[in-house]
């Protein structure tokens, strides 16, 4: 057929035009990849997180349950207070403990006496929910809520059917009555003890419920479905970082499936090919314990160790969900708020100034249009890729004149998956390029520390990946 000169003239430029197509065409994204709240969630990278109920006036970190609401009483509370102190930190979100294990809900919930609404704070009145809700909207900043499944003081706790719909009544109020809710907390904590009450939570039923109230929230347990605990409270995620995880291993909350011989291990480090987009959120509170407690007012995280917490969170792929717990006045402590904001400058100074300016770059290869400029220039929506079954490549760039560094921040284009497993950092010496730095997974975010190096000629070399690497950014600060 082709040798007809008429189909020929048409064909041809046809299929030239599907060549060019393919090489300017971006990498295809690999499955699975994030969803598009997964990915506003990373973006994020910061979340406060508010304990905050009964205990904050027992001085307790786990309530009984037997407390009178009479005892919550924040009469200075001010939610805007929170939400402004959240803003000058830089968080994007904000989780509210709407209920913990005590079970007294911040709400005027229906389906219990248990609540503000017999508090005499704004005589029975008053809505935390409400306020934290709109507070932390009007600066921009998404909200979450936390629903502890223990709950130490309903009466149906432990007759299974009956406190699951207790659970999801309670659930369906806050997911219908406050608008958009970005994020749904599950702790997987239950402490009762051999003769406790035993209560086997309808999580398949839980997470229905907030998929078909709210599409849009991810939920976070041990195990997902959508955002994986890191593993620890201490708030730092393994090294290597997947954000994909094997979902055959580990199916729901508390309940590992055979095989999974270290949990601990798989929530920390993910699964390379894991088949379900499950990321890590690095939990941990400013203080020592999760609600406030007088004695620990001067027991606040250093800005140094909260910069140290930020490096092995955010930067290892992961997320960090910072605890500031309000105080009995309902405010947000003095020190606490202070650091908050020393935190924002201590970030906003150390990565002021990328230092990766390149007068020359050389790549080992280039996807059309998805240069390495794209890697440069600042910009998380564009970025370097390279041509589909290249998974080994090199970045180089020349700094023009001999720099001083010592940090290290590498992202990939995530929106198509994670794809990098090993990876190292050179500047060259002479003719020599020694290695300043290496690691295996990179994702949203990798940052890497090291002694300060003085060089002209740095290099990004990519050792391995899943399918052509994409890189969003390459950046170097001092
Ligand atoms: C744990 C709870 O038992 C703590 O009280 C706190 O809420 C923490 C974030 O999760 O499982």
């Amino acid at each position: 057929m082709l040798s007809d000169p008429k189909i020929c003239i048409v064909l041809v430029p046809l299929l030239l035009i599907g060549c060019v197509e393919a090489r300017t065409a971006p990498p295809q994204a690999l499955s699975p990849a994030p969803s598009r709240p997964h990915l506003a969630w990373q973006r994020g990278e910061l979340t406060m997180f508010l304990h905050f109920g009964v205990n904050t006036f027992t001085d307790r970190e786990w309530g009984e349950g037997t407390e009178d609401p009479k005892i919550f009483d924040p009469t200075k509370l001010d939610a805007r207070q929170w939400a402004a102190a959240a803003k000058a930190g830089g968080f994007k979100m904000a989780i509210l403990t709407a209920k913990h294990h005590d079970g007294f809900c911040l709400w005027p919930s229906k389906y219990t006496e248990h609540s503000v609404k017999n508090s005499p704070w704004k005589n029975g009145k008053g809505d935390v929910v409400r306020e934290f809700v709109d507070a932390f909207r009007a600066e921009g900043i998404k909200v979450g809520l936390y629903l502890s499944p223990w709950d130490r003081q309903e009466k149906t706790y432990g007759d299974s059917p009956k406190y699951n719909d207790h659970y999801v009544n309670q659930l369906t109020e806050l997911l219908t009555n406050y608008g958009p809710i970005s994020e749904v907390w599950f702790d997987g904590a239950c402490g009762e003890g051999p003769n406790g009450k035993k209560q086997v939570y309808d999580f398949p039923r839980f997470f229905a419920t907030v998929r078909k109230l709210q599409p849009d929230a991810l939920m976070f347990s041990d195990a997902g479905p959508d955002i994986r605990w890191i593993g620890n409270e201490a708030g730092t995620a393994g090294d290597p970082n997947w954000s994909t995880v094997d979902d055959k291993v580990w199916v729901a909350p508390g309940k590992s499936a055979d095989g999974v011989r270290d949990p601990i291990q798989f929530l920390q480090h993910g699964n390379q090919g894991g088949v379900v987009w499950r990321p890590g959120e690095c939990d941990v509170s400013i203080r020592p314990g999760w609600f406030w407690h007088r004695k620990e007012d001067e027991k606040v995280r250093s800005v140094d160790n909260l910069m140290d917490l930020y490096f092995k969170s955010v930067g290892r792929n992961s997320l960090l969900l910072l605890n500031v717990p309000p105080n009995s006045d309902g405010l947000l402590s003095e020190g606490d708020v202070k650091r908050l904001a020393e935190f924002k400058a201590k970030r906003d100074e150390v990565f002021k100034t990328n230092l990766a300016k390149a007068t020359r770059i050389v790549v080992s290869n280039t996807r059309a249009k998805f240069t390495a400029l794209n890697a440069l220039d600042d910009n998380p929506d564009t970025y370097w890729a390279t041509d589909d079954g290249v998974t080994r490549a090199s970045l180089e760039i020349d700094l023009g004149r001999p720099t001083r560094f010592s940090i290290a921040a590498i992202q990939e284009n995530i929106a198509l998956g994670q794809r990098i497993a090993g990876y190292r950092i050179e500047c060259l010496y002479g003719n020599t390029w020694q290695t300043i730095s290496c690691g295996t997974t990179i994702g949203y975010k990798k940052l890497d520390r090291f002694p300060t190096v003085e060089a002209q000629r740095v290099r990004l070399v990519i050792e391995q990946s899943l399918a052509a690497p994409t890189i969003a950014s390459f950046a170097l600060y001092q």
